[in-house]
């Protein structure tokens, strides 16, 4: 009798090899004599150090990337100086992990702080008025 009339391949194409006998060709992603073992996509870890992997049918996994990180595999430094959060005419740097360092604009009318929104010194250069 034929031995794949019971479908006993689960996610392959069965073969009849003989008596009480048959082979199952699985398709990609699982494996196993009934190829109803989903393999596990995520054993080579590819969503990195900045990413949780969740195995997903078939050859397919998903990413969910930490905060600070974006793209497919988590690979992708989020760039923490897009929102110009440098004021001033202060040049952002991205360092990183949800971080940015401002180099502020110095000089007589410099600014610091974190995001160079402090005027150095206190103090405010304003237009002197003549002839009150
Ligand atoms: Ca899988
Ligand atoms: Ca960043």
């Amino acid at each position: 009798m034929d031995d794949c009339l019971s479908d006993p391949c689960n996610n392959g194409t069965c073969t009849d090899t003989g008596s009480n006998s048959f082979q199952c060709d699985c398709v990609s992603g699982y494996r196993g004599t009934r190829c109803s073992v989903d393999i596990n996509d995520c054993l080579s870890d590819p969503c990195g150090a900045h990413g949780t992997c969740t195995d997903l049918p078939l050859n397919a996994f998903e990413c969910a990337c930490e905060s600070g990180f974006s793209g497919t595999l988590c690979e992708d430094d989020v760039d923490d100086c897009a929102s110009s959060p440098c004021q001033n005419g202060g040049v952002c740097r991205d360092e990183g992990q949800n971080d940015y360092s401002c180099r502020c604009r110095t000089g007589a009318t410099g600014f610091t702080g974190a995001n160079c929104t402090d005027v150095r010194g206190g103090w405010v250069a304003v237009p002197a008025v003549c002839g009150d």
